[in-house]
């Protein structure tokens, strides 16, 4: 297979601007050669996100029928991508677009893929319950067949169906999860590696047991939803709700090598790349951290799992 890179310049999922330039800060750094090192790599340019429809707040919910419109196409040009290339690559843009890369790598395959989430934040929160009314914060709630019979119904979002369930869910690297989000992921049993874990266990202990319980007999197809703010600010200061004390760049680059060496890592989200939030030289870092990733999701090999310890001294 080749690989396929999709831009995603969408970021009406939260309140700063800068993240729709996400997909072409990553094309000037060089994206679609570095990525040739290691596959063949399609650039299938820009999903056209519509910007321009009337939309304001459903209660306290910011911009669903923007937000709920983009995530159709989205959907939609996943699902085609599949028909040709793996992983498809769709490159961010604000959070909230996992709603429409997840349902389209499930309306693909017709059935649940395995969701590897791994980010600073849960982004399990119902919109109505979001303390900040930013959809980005929302995506697996949108997913989650779990939340069927207490989900509203938002404008902008009528085609959208939960093709998830919490069995197939787990998270890596959480440290700033909102009350609401812990009582789902509890509720429910889904598996969440938060930054304490990953301390205690290593990160090569966290993601066996991650694809133990999602995946037992190692058969299933991955998504693999990579929000930069994973990784430690000092490493990805580019984005919009950097929270300290996060991943090393091995770890994160550990969890991309070891899901495309299943040979099943059917689609990856990187997401959250905001230029205007740094000065240059974070924004390279930034843009060069999320390269590196992708890189690893298409066959670069990382170096072996470390002990955490290691590195602080
Ligand atoms: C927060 C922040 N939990 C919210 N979420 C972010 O707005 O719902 N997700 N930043 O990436
Ligand atoms: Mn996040
Ligand atoms: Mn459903
Ligand atoms: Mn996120």
């Amino acid at each position: 297979y080749s690989a396929c890179l999709i831009g995603v310049p969408s970021s009406k999922g939260q309140r700063r601007s800068g993240v729709e330039h996400g997909p072409e800060i990553l094309r000037k750094h060089g994206i679609v050669k570095k990525l040739r090192k290691f596959n063949n790599v399609v650039d299938s340019g820009n999903i056209r996100v519509v910007e321009d429809i009337a939309d304001d707040f459903e209660g306290n919910v910011k911009n669903p029928r923007t937000v709920g419109a983009n995530n159709e196409r989205i959907r939609d040009a996943v699902k085609e991508s599949l028909k040709k290339y793996r992983p498809v690559i769709s490159l961010g843009g604000d959070h909230s677009m996992a709603i429409g890369t997840i349902s389209g790598s499930a309306t693909f395959l017709g059935k649940a893929p395995v969701v590897i989430w791994v980010d600073a934040h849960a982004d399990i929160n119902p919109p109505e319950l979001s303390p900040s009314g930013n959809l980005h914060g929302t995506p697996l709630s949108f997913l989650l067949k779990e939340l069927d019979s207490s989900r509203i119904a938002l404008p902008g979002f009528e085609w959208c169906d939960s093709q998830i369930a919490a069995k197939d869910i787990a998270f890596i690297g959480l440290r700033d999860v909102d009350p609401t989000e812990l009582d789902i992921i509890k509720n429910h049993g889904i598996k969440a590696f938060d930054m304490n874990d990953i301390d205690r266990l290593g990160i090569s202990r966290v993601l066996s047991e991650c694809l133990d319980s999602t995946d037992p007999n190692g058969t299933r197809d991955i998504h693999l939803s990579f929000d930069v703010d994973a990784l430690d600010p000092s490493l990805t200061p580019a984005t919009g709700t950097p929270v300290r004390g996060g991943l090393f760049k091995e770890e994160g680059e550990f969890i991309c090598s070891e899901l495309a060496r299943t040979g099943r890592l059917l689609a990856v989200d990187m997401v959250e790349v905001n230029p205007l939030l740094s000065d240059a030289d974070g924004t390279t870092r930034t843009c060069e951290a999320a390269i590196s990733l992708l890189q690893h999701c298409v066959g670069k090999r990382a170096s072996p799992p470390f002990e955490r310890e290691d590195k602080y001294v």
